[in-house]
This record gives C-alpha cells, sequence and structure tokens, in this order.
C-alpha cells in the first residue's frame, strides 16, 4: 500500500477531471469518507455496544430492519445533510427520497442515492457488509426543491459512484468516470491510503457468484450459466469455483480483483430479481464499466435502463467479460 497518498489528496488532485468541476463534488467526496469512518467504528463495536440485531420493523420493501441498517442510514443522512453539497438524497432505508432546503443547500447541485448498509443478512454474523452510493447532477433548477426526475436518471449519466467494504480491512472504491481507484482505511492514523489503483477487472475469470438455493425457480438460460461453470473442462479451467456471501459488495469486490461473474436473476420468487437499480445496480455497473468489465440485466446494458421508480428490483448480470459473454450465448 502506498501510504504516500491520501484519499483526501487524490479527490483534490484528480478533481480537475470531474465534469464542472468547483469542489463539490470533492467535497460531497470527502463528507461520504467521513461517514463511513463513522460506520465503520459502529460496525467494528458493534457486538459490544448492543447494535446487533433487528428494530423489529420493515422498510417500504417489506425488508426487516437490522439496527445497523438504520444507524447507517441515519449517520449518511445526518453527515450530508450537515454540508451543503446535495439538495436530496434517496436510500434504501426511506419509502420516499428526501429534499435539503436549508439555506446551505441553496446552491447544491448534486443528488445522491446509497444502500447504507448492504448485506442485512451478515450483519449479526460478523460477515462482511457495504455501503453503496452513486452521485448525479441535478436536472432540476439550481435553487429549487430536488424532483423525483432528479433521482430517476439512468446509470449512464451518474457522475461519481462507489462503495465502503467493510472486511477485513474497510475500504473504498470509487470511480467519477476516470477509472476506478480503492483505498484502505488506517485505523491506526485515521486515513484512508491508495492501495488498488487503477483497478482492471479481469477479462478471464473463473469464480460465479450466485444464491444457488433458488436453483429452481431460475430461468432456463440461467441454469444452463450455472451448469457449464460446473462442466469439467481442463483447457478452460472448468469447473469453476462457486463463491457468495450473500453481501453484494463482498461479492463484487472478490469478483473484480480476482475476475468473476455475480448475478442475482429474475425467478418466481422474485420475478425482477432482487437488487434495486437505482443504488445497488446502476453504481456498480458504473465501476464495472469502469475497471473493463460487463453489466447487464441479461440483455440490456444495466446503464442505459431508463429507471421508473426509486426502489426499482431488475436482473443483474455482471464481471469478467469471458463469463458475461458466456451467459449471455445461454440467455439470449
Ligand atoms: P440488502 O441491501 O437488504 O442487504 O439486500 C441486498 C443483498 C445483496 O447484498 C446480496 O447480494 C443479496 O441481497 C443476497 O440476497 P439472497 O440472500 O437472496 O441471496
Ligand atoms: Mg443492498
Amino acid at each position: 500500500m502506498n501510504r504516500h497518498i491520501t484519499l483526501g489528496e487524490f479527490i483534490v488532485e484528480n478533481q480537475k477531471d470531474f465534469p464542472y468541476a468547483k469542489g463539490e463534488l470533492s467535497a460531497l467526496l470527502s463528507s461520504i469518507r467521513l461517514a463511513g469512518k463513522m460506520v465503520n467504528q459502529a460496525i467494528n463495536k458493534a457486538g459490544l455496544s448492543e447494535i446487533l440485531g433487528k428494530m423489529g420493523n420493515q422498510n417500504i420493501q417489506g425488508e426487516e430492519q437490522a439496527k445497523l441498517d438504520v444507524m447507517a442510514n441515519d449517520v449518511f443522512i445526518s453527515t450530508l445533510k450537515s454540508r451543503g453539497e446535495i439538495c436530496g438524497i434517496a436510500s434504501e432505508e426511506l419509502d420516499d427520497f428526501l429534499v435539503f432546503d436549508e439555506p446551505k443547500h441553496q446552491n447544491a447541485k448534486y443528488v445522491i442515492l446509497i444502500d447504507p448498509l448492504d448485506g442485512s443478512s451478515n450483519i449479526d454474523v460478523d460477515i462482511t457488509v457495504g455501503t453503496i452510493f452513486s452521485i448525479y447532477r441535478r436536472i432540476s433548477p439550481v435553487g429549487t426543491p430536488a424532483t423525483f426526475e432528479d433521482f430517476l436518471q439512468p446509470g449512464n449519466a451518474q457522475v461519481a459512484a462507489g462503495y465502503l467494504i467493510y472486511g477485513t480491512s474497510t475500504i473504498l472504491v470509487y470511480t467519477s468516470g476516470n477509472g476506478v481507484n480503492g483505498f484502505t482505511f488506517d485505523p491506526g492514523i485515521g486515513s484512508f491510503f491508495l492501495s488498488h489503483p487503477d483497478i482492471k477487472i479481469p477479462k478471464v475469470g473463473k469464480i460465479y457468484s450466485v444464491n444457488e438455493g433458488n436453483y429452481i425457480h431460475f430461468p432456463g438460460g440461467v441454469k444452463k450459466i450455472i451448469r457449464w461453470m460446473q462442466e469439467i473442462d481442463q483447457a478452460e479451467g472448468r469447473p469453476f469455483t462457486s463463491r457468495y456471501t450473500g453481501s453484494l459488495v463482498a461479492d463484487f469486490h472478490r469478483n473484480m480483483l480476482l475476475g468473476g461473474i455475480y448475478f442475482y436473476p429474475e425467478g418466481t420468487t422474485a420475478p425482477k430479481g432482487k437488487l434495486r437499480l437505482l443504488y445497488e445496480c446502476n453504481p456498480i455497473a458504473f465501476i464495472t464499466e469502469q475497471a473493463g468489465g460487463m453489466c447487464t440485466n441479461g440483455t440490456e446494458r444495466i446503464l442505459n435502463l431508463k429507471p421508473t421508480e426509486l426502489h426499482q428490483r431488475v436482473p443483474f448480470y455482471c464481471g469478467s467479460e469471458n463469463l458475461m459473454l458466456q451467459a449471455h450465448s445461454f440467455l439470449n
């Protein structure tokens, strides 16, 4: 790890590459970094501070909220609201988007969409979780309240996206459309340092990540993909390796570094898949493409989909080029 370049320095250094750069997007990334440190600290002592377990209520998507889901949501919202870079936020944990309209938000040009704590089912069993974020320049005029349209932009309009992964170490990975870089948190110093410069997904991957417990519900093409990965082919190194944690951020991060494919297809229990387009699929798709991989709903590029709902779900396939092309040949 290069302990000479901090995330803060990197953001400032690369600010000139941002479209319309005036420092606001850099400040916004700094706010995300700060909130991420707070969530990281809470996760690290979760078992000691009685914040494991369920809240006893559900979010709008019918999912039971964990205490850490709610805590992470509150931390990101309060941190971002206390500064003036965004005029609104949408979150997996909120029914509707929030408008920030205090005087300090008067000149805000951006909106953000977040999954504050991805992989909620893993919280209480000490497995890696994450935070995913997606940033857009607003469409509505500056100085007016943020609108639904600001949040329903296609993924190809994102100006930045990223995630924090709270794993064996805590890493922040982001792109602002000029490659993908990862920064590892040094808890002793309290800073993120550039550890994964210019990440590229291997073109050829040999890991697949899918919840195979849903196999019976998968469409025929998806079953073919899985069977193909499990066949013996010495030249291609099959059967491939199966790895699935149930945290998208963890499964994606591993496959991005080592080469592989993640998919959460449609099935009868989840007719449109499980993952949410706006704050899970789009940011991961932006990072994937910036790292040289492919990301689709099985037919179309995720980044080209025009969203219709805040919590819209889509089938999701993402990863190394060889596996994505092979998957598409079975799906279409
Ligand atoms: P969450 O944001 O509520 O945690 O849901 C999203 C998660 C993904 O991180 C993960 O890949 C998927 O749901 C796992 O779902 P399943 O348990 O059905 O395999
Ligand atoms: Mg999630």
